[in-house]
């Protein structure tokens, strides 16, 4: 595996590259660019920048997270046509600067939701979490507020106020699109796409719904083994893979994450691997974690032993961490928990390696 960090750029992210490159077994930032518009292709100048300026602090950028898909692909516009395109081309500058896998979504209207973006933990860290009810009965609109007013101060990725200034509209257009129609919609995405995606040798890398259920009764499909198990073979090819992330898929029990790691890692599909807890109160309550597998409900060992087992070469992150010792970061991406999470799974890893060759 390579480990790998999430990086939001300079003018972006309270996080220095310097500060990552000191983590211990760091290879590389996951980035992207966040003035780019959805739906408009990347500049190869821009991308030229970023690129120098995470190799100049002696990072690897080869992990892009995300090339957001437009609107327009989701709810199968004629106006597709032209957004596909577009991707197309920004894939072909993605590859001109070594770019080797794109992280995508394909939620409708909202990216990730969490009904708080800092709730205290007993111990005074602070978390992000998700509170079925509140959720179910807050006007969307609401939320956007909030979200804006407890960011400190940052635009969150998914978020742009500007795509969900037209949230109104969007509500109306899903109306007619049901979580078939939305597969659909992503195999008509991804047969354009995939064949550009093996000339530029980019693995296409599919992130799953969070949380991986339906809100606001917008469908949603990337939620569980049978559906990536669908989305996998829309389009059989190697670039067409998965961002295996555990926190997401784990909140919901169902998932078992240890065994989807085998299944789909075994096809060689998951290229980009999120690695983080989550723990899980009844109805559908869950509050983010730090790494540590006691702090949560999901088993970290069994986790990357699954990786470790099928022998994973691809890219790795923590996910989300803590806010911890006072720190002020983008909610989830602060340096602190994040670099203790990657020294614990780091620590987890190697345990299992030395361990296997002992046997
Ligand atoms: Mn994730």
């Amino acid at each position: 595996m390579k480990m790998t960090f999430r990086w939001f750029g300079v003018d972006n992210d309270s996080v220095t590259l310097d500060q990552i490159k000191q983590i211990p077994g760091m290879t590389g930032v996951v980035g992207s660019l966040f003035d780019v518009p959805v739906g408009e292709v990347w500049p190869m100048e821009k991308i030229k920048a970023l690129k120098e300026t995470v190799v100049n602090a002696g990072l690897e950028l080869e992990v892009i997270e995300s090339v957001n898909i437009h609107e327009d692909i989701k709810l199968g516009l004629p106006t597709r046509d032209h957004y596909i395109e577009n991707y197309k081309q920004t894939l072909r500058h993605l590859s001109k600067f070594g770019i080797k896998v794109v992280c995508y979504n394909f939620m409708p209207v909202f990216d990730w939701t969490r009904s708080d973006l800092a709730k205290v933990l007993p111990d005074g860290s602070n978390v992000l979490s998700y509170d079925h009810n509140k959720i179910q009965t807050i006007d969307p609109n609401k939320m956007l507020e909030d979200m804006d007013a407890n960011s400190n101060g940052y635009d969150l990725p998914g978020w742009e106020p500007e795509r969900l200034k037209t949230i109104k509209t969007l509500f109306t257009a899903y109306q007619d699109v049901n979580e078939e129609k939305l597969l659909e919609n992503l195999g008509y995405f991804l047969k354009e796409i995939i064949p550009v995606a093996e000339q530029c040798d980019i693995k296409m890398a599919i992130h799953p719904d969070d949380p991986p259920w339906s809100i606001f009764g917008l469908p949603r499909i990337v939620t569980s083994k049978e559906r990536l198990e669908q989305i996998v073979n829309l389009v059989d090819s190697p670039y067409n893979g998965l961002t295996l992330c555990s926190g997401c898929l784990g909140a919901n029990p169902n998932n078992n994450i240890p065994e989807i790691v085998r299944y789909f890692g075994g096809k060689g599909r998951i290229h980009f691997a999120h690695v983080r807890n989550v723990k899980i109160y009844e109805g559908g309550n869950f509050d983010e974690a730090s790494h540590l597998s006691s702090d949560g409900s999901l088993d970290m060992f069994e986790i990357m032993k699954a990786y470790h087992d099928i022998d994973f070469k691809g890219y790795i992150r923590p996910d989300h961490g803590r806010m911890i010792w006072g720190e002020k970061a983008r909610p989830g991406y602060g340096l602190y928990d994040r670099a203790l999470g990657v020294t614990y799974l780091n620590g987890v890893w190697e345990a299992i390696g030395k361990m296997k060759k002992q046997k």
